[in-house]
Order: structure tokens, then sequence, then C-alpha cells
């Protein structure tokens, strides 16, 4: 019997998931089942592989060593492993902010003709927050000393990320009276890994506390530098149609895949796939026209900003090959599977590697430098074109699911739309959810995991939510799930929503779940967040705010980054699957319970998408009941 409904709650993935079961092609669904089972020490957290002396592991029923051999117990090690995950997916975040404020800069010095100021406004808001004078300076003069500001920030030795500034008042006090206020974003990444040496930090609330800071040099500094910077750069988004799902593949076009997460490139591609002289070619190898997808967060970044078609999630990367219909799928950094080359090979399809940091041996890489950056995506778009020639038209099997979507709702336009372009304000967002209209917001983001079905969680969660008036933001793989089951499009208010959400979404012409774009753009989550404080009304902190956070299908280094910051920002969050810290009864007590009475915020773990989905309502109604809000005008929908 096929394995296809069991694996994906998607039915395009489940079409492409058959044609694999039939042609016996290995994915990450089969090789998750081939790993069972998994290593217990390494889900429980309680390896450690930091010194040669080991590998040490604790014995989780108490009968065998509870200590490695220079004497670290499992609250020591859980908590270290869990301040190097946090370490890797703060790094990785904040690295990609960096290349982007090393493309601002490179803009600023003349050297990156290519890219320009998109977004004047966002650059004035930029240079206000960091200080900066605009008195008789040009945009580029002012982009530059943005760019140097930020890329300080990263090897800044002391003081405090400038952004943290933008969280409300009350919770810069929390976070430095515990003294976890992040001095410099890779400062405290170092920092980490030092504490994870043999023989440093053994105390675990301590180990933690400096994981709350370094994430929240994640969220607050680097995502967020990638975030305003890009949106400096590129533009910011504005609400746009587009669609989503592999039935964006185009029969009779050449398939460019962008696949990652930094959109300095695949900007470019957009632009380079209107080239006249390519369509012509394109045209001359009988091909109708040039079609670029994008596919995880790269996808989101030029969906938000260009409405380009989104190809689909983490767990579809290996599905687009498998549609035979794929000439050119170019890479940037994270989430890009290993598997993916041995999966080109059964096609036509070239894997092209873009950055000095992601290479896969015997592929073809074509560097992307900034200052050739139209150059370069051309060469790329340009093999794409030659290699449509090569395809086998019969092989080609795409699903004929698309879905439409809106994305594109920063924190600004949140504001804009819902006040009036020209009186921005969140006061009827604040006023819905006082009045009892709207029960509080929920953010739901993260990734896929082929250990829970495809796409599952986050619609069973997102509905659940959305039938009990609570408002959804979305980012990262989250949102392309949700997407494609058609959440994000005005109408789904009607079928989905309960009676006060939809009220809301129907007045102001939005869809009741609403796409924020990637995952570096969690950090306007966080903005959005701090805007409602400062409207006034729901309290005077992040930590009151009837809001609650998931990450229902996580899988990655940097969603544990995003929870921990969400967290420490003051936000309760569930996580769909505990995280890999169950061998220490200490470490799952301080994260999970105790937090909340040092940071405001607290983890939460449950798999079940409808009972997570009532925890966080059931928080949400605390969080009112604190507020003495109004009773919520309509009844909590039963399941
Ligand atoms: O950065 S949601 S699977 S693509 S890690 Fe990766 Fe997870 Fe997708 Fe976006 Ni985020």
């Amino acid at each position: 019997m096929s394995k296809a409904l069991d694996r994906s709650a998607d039915k395009a993935s489940q079409h492409v998931l058959r044609q694999a079961e039939k042609d016996s092609v290995q994915l990450s669904w089969d090789r998750l089942e081939m790993m069972q089972p998994q290593c217990g020490f390494g889900d429980l957290g309680i390896c450690c592989r930091n010194c040669r002396m080991g590998p040490c592991r604790i014995d989780p029923f108490g009968e065998g060593p509870q200590v490695g051999v220079c004497g670290a117990n499992a609250d020591t090690i859980v908590a270290r492993n869990l301040l190097g995950h946090i370490a890797v997916g703060a790094a990785a975040h904040s690295d990609h902010g960096r290349d982007v404020a090393h493309t601002l800069a490179l803009v600023g010095e003349g050297k990156a003709h290519d890219y320009g100021i998109s977004d004047k406004a966002k650059l004035l808001e930029i240079a206000n927050i960091y200080g900066i004078s605009i008195d008789k300076k040009t945009d580029i003069e002012i982009a530059k000393e943005i760019a140097e500001k930020a890329l300080s920030e990263f090897g800044q030795q002391h003081g405090e990320l400038k952004f943290l500034s933008r969280a409300p008042k009350k919770r810069v006090e929390v976070w430095r009276k515990l003294g976890i206020m992040p001095r410099g974003i890779d400062r405290e990444i170092v920092e980490s890994l030092h504490r994870i040496h043999i023989g440093v930090d053994n105390d675990y609330k301590n180990i933690i506390n400096h994981g709350l800071r370094c994430s929240l040099g994640d969220g607050w500094g680097g995502s967020m530098i990638a975030t305003d910077l890009q949106d400096i750069l590129f533009g910011s988004p504005e609400p746009i149609r587009g669609k989503v799902n592999l039935g964006v593949l185009k029969e009779d076009q050449v398939n460019i895949v962008v696949h990652g997460h930094e959109p300095t490139l695949s900007e470019m591609a957009v632009k380079a796939c209107q080239d006249p002289k390519l369509l012509e070619l394109a045209k001359k190898n009988g091909a109708k026209g040039i079609n670029l997808a994008g596919m995880c967060c790269t996808a989101n970044e030029i969906l938000m900003r260009h409405g380009v078609h989104n190809a689909g999630n983490f767990l579809q990367q290996e599905l687009a090959i498998l549609t035979g219909s794929v000439e050119v799928m170019m890479v940037d950094v994270q989430c890009i599977m290993p598997a993916l080359t041995v999966l080109a090979q059964r096609f036509h399809t070239e894997i092209i590697t873009t950055s000095p940091k992601l290479k896969f041996p015997g592929v073809t890489h074509i560097e992307f430098k900034e200052d050739r950056a139209y150059e370069v995506a051309k060469s790329i778009i340009r093999r794409a074109v030659e290699n449509y020639k090569k395809r086998d038209k019969s092989r080609v099997n795409i699903p004929k699911e698309t879905m439409d979507l809106i994305a594109g709702f920063t924190a600004e336009q949140v504001k804009n739309i819902l006040g009036g372009r020209f009186r921005g304000t969140y006061r009827p967002l604040n006023d819905a959810i006082i009045s009892g209209r709207i029960r509080g917001i929920g953010g739901v983001v993260g990734c896929n995991n082929p250990k829970i079905k495809h796409d599952w969680a986050h619609i069973e969660m997102v509905k659940e939510l959305i039938k009990n008036d609570v408002i959804v933001l979305q980012t990262g793989c989250s949102a392309i799930a949700c997407a494609k089951e058609g959440l994000m499009t005005p109408e789904a208010a009607l079928e989905f929503a309960g009676h006060g959400l939809r009220e809301v979404c129907e007045t102001v012409g939005i869809p009741p779940v609403l796409h924020m774009g990637s995952c570096v753009d969690n950090s306007r989550i966080l903005i959005a967040a701090a805007e409602v404080v400062k409207e006034g009304g729901l309290g005077e902190d992040i930590s009151d705010l009837p809001a609650a956070g998931a990450a229902p299908e996580w899988m990655s280094q940097k969603a544990i980054s995003i929870g921990m910051y969400f967290v420490a920002s003051g936000v309760y969050t569930v996580f769909g699957g505990a995280q890999p810290v169950l061998g220490s009864k200490n470490v799952t007590d301080y994260i999970c319970n105790e937090l909340e009475d040092v940071v405001g915020g607290r983890f939460e773990f449950e798999e079940d998408p409808i009972k997570a989905a009532h925890l966080m309502i059931g928080h949400i109604n605390k969080k009112r009941e604190a507020l003495k809000l109004k009773p919520m005008m309509h009844a909590i929908a039963s399941n």
C-alpha cells in the first residue's frame, strides 16, 4: 500500500510521493525509516562528544553512569548541547544578516551597481534608530553609514545591540536585570562556544541564560538586520498575490528553482529571467518562457517582494526534482539537503551552488559576487535555458495543484492596512482584541520534519487557532504549508475563522492568516508585538499580550534559536515535539516552567497540533483575564 497519504497532507506532494514509490526512489521519509531506531541518548540530549575523553553518555534509567569522564552530569551535558544548537542557529541567521549588511556597504561604496536603495522610508527609519544624522547626506551616504554600523554590531564587544531598543521599555529592563542584553552578535555566539568547551560552564541555568542572550542577538540582532537591510535594498514587501505549490512548475517552460535563504542572488534571478536575450534563447530551444519558482525561505523573500511563485517548502525540495521538469536548482545556504545531487543525477536537473559556504563534491559551483550580481544570475539562467533541450518530456510529471495566496504582510503593512496608509496604527487590532472580537495573536512558524506528516501539524494547528478567533502570523515553511491549504486568501476567513475574527477580516479585507516572510522575518513578528504593546491597552510588555508562538514541525537549529528568542522576549512557545532536553529533568523544568518567572515566556512541548493549539488558546485566555479584558463576543469553538 502506498505510504504517500501518511507522509504528507499536501495533495501535490502525495502525487510525487506515489511516483517515487513506483520508481523506488529514496527520499527523506525513507531515510528516516532506515535510521530507526534513532539514538535515544541523542534524542534526550545526554551524549557528549565535546572532548577526546569521551564520547560519554548518561544512563537515563539511573543504573549506569550518571556523569561523564570529566564529571559533567546530565544537567550540564543537556544544557551545553542546547546552547550549542542555539549558537549554530543564531550563527546561521546572523551570518545571513552580515552578508546583507556587506552588500549594503558595497552599494554605499559604489561597488555593487546592480543594487540600489529601494525603500527610502526604511533607510531613514533605520538611520534614526542607529542615531545616524541624515543632514545633507545622500541616500547612498546614509546607506554606507547604516551598513558600517550594522557590521560593527557583529563584533561589538561592549554595550548593547541597538535594535533591542525597539522592544518595550519593560522588556529591556527584564533583559538588563538578568544581564542578558546581547553585547555583540558574534560575541555571544563565540562565548556560547567557549562555555560549552570541556571544563567551562557547569551551571545549567547559567548556560541556558546565556542561550537566551545569544538568541536575542539573533532575533533582535542578526535576523532583524537581515530583514531591515533587505527592505532597504530590495524594497519592503506590500500585500501581493502569488501562487504556491509544485503545480507552479511549467511543462512548457524552462523551470528554475531558487532554494535557500539569502535573497541577494535570487533578487537578481528575478530580473535575469526577464532578460530579452535569454527569453529569445529559451524560445529558440523550444520553451515558451522562463519560469522562476522559489523553495523554502528564499522563496518567501521573492514571493513577498515580487509575487514570484513558490514551489513549496522544505520537504518538497526533493519532490521538485522528481517532477523531471527542473532545469536548474540554484542554491545558496541553509536547509539544502545533501541528497539533492544524487536525486538530480536521475534527471537532467543541474544543481548549482553559489555560496563559498555551501558546496557539494563534483557539483557545478558558480560563485555569487555582489559586484557582478546580475552577470552571475544571468549566467545561471543561461545554463538552465540551455539545459531545457536535455529535458526528457516523457518523464515530466508535474502535479496540477496550486493555490492562490496573498503575502507581504510586514509589521508596517499590518499597521497601514488596519489604520490606513496615512494614519497607520495598530489601534483597530488592539481594539478588536480588547473588545473580544479577536481572542489574541498566534505566531506559527518553522520547518517541516519527516517525523511528522508533512504540513499536517501546521494546517491543523492554524485552523484550530483561527476557528477560535486567534489571528495568526506566519513565516518560513509553516507559512508555505498553510498557504497551500488556502488559508492565506481573504475567503479563508469566511470558511475557517471564528465569528469575531471573520468580522475583522471582512471589514479590513485581509486573510485570517498573515504571511510575514522568511525565517529571519520572525523579527517582523517581534516588531509587530512591540507595536501592539506601544499602541496601549494590552499591558506594558510583550509578556502581557494575549499571544503565543509555535513551531509544530520544527527540526532545525535555527528553529531552536527562534524559539529561545521568542521565549526570551516573553512569549509562551509550543514546540511540536520535545527539544533534545528530556534527559535532564532540571533543564526541562527550567525552560518549560521556571523561565516564565524569569523572562515571562516559556516552552511547552506538544506533538498533537490540536492540543497544542488549545494550550496556546488557554495561555491567551489567561493573559486576557490578567488584563481584565471583556469576555469573547463568541464562545470557544468545540473540536
Ligand atoms: O529558515 S522553516 S526548514 S527553510 S529552517 Fe529551513 Fe525550517 Fe524551512 Fe527557512 Ni527556517
